[in-house]
């Protein structure tokens, strides 16, 4: 039967596009990742996995520190089509940080099955972001597929509490100084993830000594300290000492311990008192002149 022009390209598009959907789908090292919010139920592929010419990659897949994870194994599977179209025996393998990297013996995995499990509990202060290299081998160890990458992040929690620089720090500022002026900048780290409000570091004044009207203002976000007044008075208090805390989770109040340091502000002097003669002895001494 004859075909129109119409006819023949409208069946050399189908021809082409069934070529383009037996490439997509042809053979391939998959990697199936299992999420640990669905229980080890897989992504489905075609929102969380693309396909790059043969092998499956995956969007960063993203495991809780300070956690027992081995519920959620396996966390993910690597397979090629090659053994059931080939009908050939394959061995998988990966490589990588917690594997064959330290810190070791974080992710074990199955040569027959391809799946890999975690032993550990991870610490995101430690190892933030794992790279795994995963292969499909055959019978004499040579790769039967283009590797393929998965990327582990560790998730952040708040285990880390903020730690000042200095158990004390010392400052001064020059008595009579204007009302906001800079006196000096107290610092606390914090090795949780800086990302997150684990890590945003908050600051507060508990107790100042001596414990007159409040001569300084502490600013809870950048640490640095200032005067509320003009009335520092170095011949009324030459020093002054504050106790300080830092806490995280933006300055929110937990049950965990809170560090606190000694803040010492050394009042200085300025020439603000006129001397003063005493008219006593100026009389004696202008008496003595004239006996003489
Ligand atoms: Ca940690
Ligand atoms: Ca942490
Ligand atoms: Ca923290
Ligand atoms: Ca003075």
């Amino acid at each position: 039967m004859a075909r129109s022009p119409g006819d023949r390209c409208a069946l050399l598009l189908l021809v082409q596009l069934l070529a383009v959907v037996c490439l997509d789908f042809g053979n391939g090292l998959h990697l199936e990742v299992f999420s640990p919010r669905n229980e080890g139920k897989p992504f489905p592929k075609h929102t969380h996995l693309v396909r790059q010419k043969r092998a499956w990659i995956t969007a960063p897949v993203a495991l809780r520190e300070g956690e027992d994870l081995s519920r959620k194994n396996p966390i993910a599977k690597i397979h090629s089509d090659l053994a059931e179209e080939k009908g050939i025996k394959i061995t998988y393998k990966y490589t990588g940080k917690g594997i064959t990297e330290p810190p070791f013996g974080i992710f074990v995995f199955d040569r027959n099955t391809g799946e890999l499990n975690i032993t550990s509990i991870l610490d995101r202060e430690e190892t933030p972001y794992f790279l795994l290299t995963g292969y499909a081998l055959d019978s004499r160890g040579n790769n039967l597929e283009k590797p393929l990458e998965l990327r582990i992040k560790v998730l952040d929690i708040n285990d880390n509490e903020p730690v000042f620089t200095q158990e004390v720090f010392v400052g001064s500022i020059e008595e009579l100084s204007a009302a906001h002026t800079l006196v000096m900048k107290i610092t606390a780290t914090d090795a949780d993830d800086p990302e997150t409000l684990n890590a945003k570091v908050s600051y507060r004044i508990v107790s100042q000594e001596p414990a007159n009207s409040h001569m300084f203002y502490l600013n809870k976000d950048t640490g640095e300290i200032y005067t509320t007044s003009f009335t520092l008075d170095r011949e009324e208090h030459s020093s002054y000492s504050l106790t300080v805390e830092a806490r995280d989770g933006n300055g929110q109040i937990t049950d965990k311990p809170v560090q606190q340091a000694q803040v010492q502000i050394r009042i200085l002097d300025v020439n603000d008192n006129i001397p003063v003669v005493e008219n006593k002895m100026v009389t004696q001494f202008y008496s003595r002149l004239t006996i003489s």
